[in-house]
């Protein structure tokens, strides 16, 4: 038995660092993946009706997941910008729409129903 584990010692130790190095690989892509494209907009949050954040600045091309969190319903309503908007109410608790924002510019976003109570945003694109 001793001997089978010193004849695969090194066998053994050669494969622990290559999944070490593999599960490292693994790891920084996602941490990379997360931080170009994990912008994400809250829908109702900690019981106010809010956007959270309600300001966030992304780069032309990327893409926006806003998750309907609480106090449903909620839409998203880019000022002058149909094409960006999306005006079906979302009732479902983890309901998600992405929107691409392709174009430079400042938009000016609110939620129809809870607009009066201040569900506005602005998402700057550069
Ligand atoms: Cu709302």
């Amino acid at each position: 038995m001793t001997t089978l584990i010193v004849k695969h010692k090194h066998e053994i130790m050669w494969w622990m660092s290559r999944l070490t190095i593999m599960l490292t690989a693994l790891f920084l892509s996602f941490s990379l993946a997360g931080q170009a494209y994990a912008t994400e907009i809250q829908m109702g949050y900690e019981g106010n009706l809010v956007f959270e954040p309600n300001e966030v600045t992304v780069a032309a091309g990327d893409t926006i997941t806003f998750v309907n969190n609480a106090l449903p319903p909620h839409n998203i309503m880019v000022d002058n910008r149909p094409d960006l908007s999306r005006e079906s109410l979302m009732f479902s608790p983890g309901e998600t729409q992405e929107i691409v924002f392709a174009d430079a510019g400042d938009f000016e976003f609110f939620c129809a129903p809870h607009a009066g109570a201040g569900m506005k945003g602005v998402i700057h694109v550069e």
